[in-house]
């Protein structure tokens, strides 16, 4: 009681967007339904080892076919904005060339659905799924995959433009780059180390850079952005070398791709720091870059205090784990840091306008009880603290327009298998039953208020 008061409280600006958020190779299954091709996910989770639960997106929600059960949930949590993504290999098998009208045709009855129903259309070209056949040409350390995700992008924008304003190249360029080709937790699944995150993070944003052009080429009246990851580094101590460690990673992985968007150049220190590790920038690469967008999407789901150590030199720090609490993919619960965040962009890039793109907090797989709900008082409290927290922004005059829980619905989380749901919706996998959760009944209602 004490929760939901403290949600019905909460004062949001006029026209905000409430919504939620999911990615295709985590929801849709159907891996090779009518003619889709094989992505690197496809492939990554039949590596022995690469999944904690031995398990993969083959049919996850089964959302390829079960759309219309996604859209009956979000009609029934009366959010107004779906954040969802293409599966590059649905639209275009082979990752360029002849795009496949089976896979058009499944997004546009999806678009269109949605519409009817009076939910917004947030689409994500690129979260994660590259399609096999660019990765065997060499994936993101090639800079032809550059061109193929703006070819990709035009063809995409072409097909839903006319219904779809709403664009966001990639997701989060600095985990897919790294923990795909630095660390090898997510697909491609490449121990490359710092060089292989930095040459992929290049080709990446290059690609956006491309991609956001080409979309505009298609779209009247498109608003396009980028969904990127930030998290404020704080220095596990006031020793000097803390700090240092603190500020490379705040380097890596905010300055990085914040300043080359809005900047039109890598950080000097960072630039200095890879030296010997960057690929070849071409003279036109920066301007390209920093093509101007529309909005900024941000991914926010902890703090990081951060030591020096030996974690991807030449980054080389260590995060510290302070006492508190954490969710089961061990992320802090720090609702402080949805704040600091939305600060930090706004005082140093001042987007013109910010979504919270995604915010939410795994948990062990629950079960609906005998009184048929699912109680995850931890969950509803977490979007309470966090949507708090956005408010207190807001009032300070930061441009946030939007947010995104993630997730809608449990799915396949990475290489944690389907161990550590994120979903306001329970999904019963035998029966793919959904279910909301006490979590998606409290954000519900502070959508509800919406002025
Ligand atoms: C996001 N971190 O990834 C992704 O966009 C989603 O697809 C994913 O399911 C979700 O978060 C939950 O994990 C993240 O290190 C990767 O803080 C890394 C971090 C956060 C989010």
């Amino acid at each position: 009681q004490i929760l939901e008061a403290r949600a019905a409280s909460l004062v949001f600006p006029r026209h905000f967007v409430f919504g939620a958020a999911t990615a295709a190779y985590q929801t849709e299954g159907a891996p090779d339904a009518d003619g889709k091709g094989e992505s690197i996910w496809d492939r990554f989770c039949r590596r022995p080892d690469a999944i904690v639960d031995g398990s993969s997106g083959d049919i996850a929600c089964d959302s390829y076919y079960r759309w219309k059960d996604d859209i009956a949930v979000l009609g029934a949590l009366g959010l107004g904005a779906y954040r969802f993504s293409f599966a590059w290999t649905r639209l275009l098998p082979t990752g360029r060339g002849a795009p496949n009208t089976k896979g058009i045709a499944f997004y546009d009855r999806l678009i269109d659905d949605l519409l009817e129903a009076g939910i917004e259309p947030y689409a994500t070209l690129y979260h994660w799924d590259l399609p096999q056949t660019l990765q065997d040409a060499g994936g993101w350390y090639n800079r032809d995959t550059a061109d193929a995700l703006a070819e990709y992008a035009a063809l995409a924008a072409r097909s839903f433009g006319d219904r779809v304003k709403k664009w966001t190249t990639l997701n989060e360029p600095w985990t897919f780059c790294w923990s795909g080709h630095a660390t090898g937790e997510d697909a491609p699944g490449l121990s490359d180390g710092a060089k292989g995150g930095i040459v992929a993070s290049h080709h990446a944003l290059l690609g956006h850079g491309k991609a956001v052009p080409a979309i505009r080429a298609e779209v009247a009246n498109a608003s396009v952005g980028i969904v990127l990851d930030l998290n404020v580094a704080e220095p596990a101590s006031d020793d000097q070398r803390d700090a240092a460690a603190a500020q490379r990673f705040d380097g890596a992985q905010n300055r990085w791709y914040l300043d080359a968007v809005f900047k039109g150049a890598y950080p000097q220190d960072m630039l200095e720091l890879y030296g010997g590790l960057l690929p070849s920038i071409h003279a036109e690469d920066n301007a390209l870059i920093a093509a101007p967008i529309d909005y900024l999407g941000v991914n926010i789901y902890r703090r990081s205090v951060i030591a020096a150590g030996d974690e991807l030199a030449p980054i080389s720090y260590r995060r510290v784990q302070p006492e508190g609490s954490y969710s089961a993919v061990g992320y802090e619960i720090w609702p402080r840091s949805m704040y600091d965040v939305l600060g930090y962009v706004n005082d140093h890039y001042a987007p013109k306008e910010i979504y919270i793109s995604e915010n939410g907090v795994a948990t062990r797989p629950e079960q609906i009880g005998a009184d048929g709900h699912v109680w995850d008082e931890l969950r509803a409290a977490y979007y309470v603290d966090h949507l708090e927290q956005v408010t207190k922004a807001a009032a300070d005059g930061v441009p946030v327009r939007g947010y995104f829980a993630w997730t809608l619905m449990d799915n396949f989380e990475w290489a944690y298998g389907y161990t550590t749901p994120f979903g306001i919706t329970h999904v019963d996998f035998q029966t793919q039953r959904r279910t909301v959760k006490y979590s998606g009944k409290v954000y519900a209602m502070i959508a509800a208020r919406r002025a």
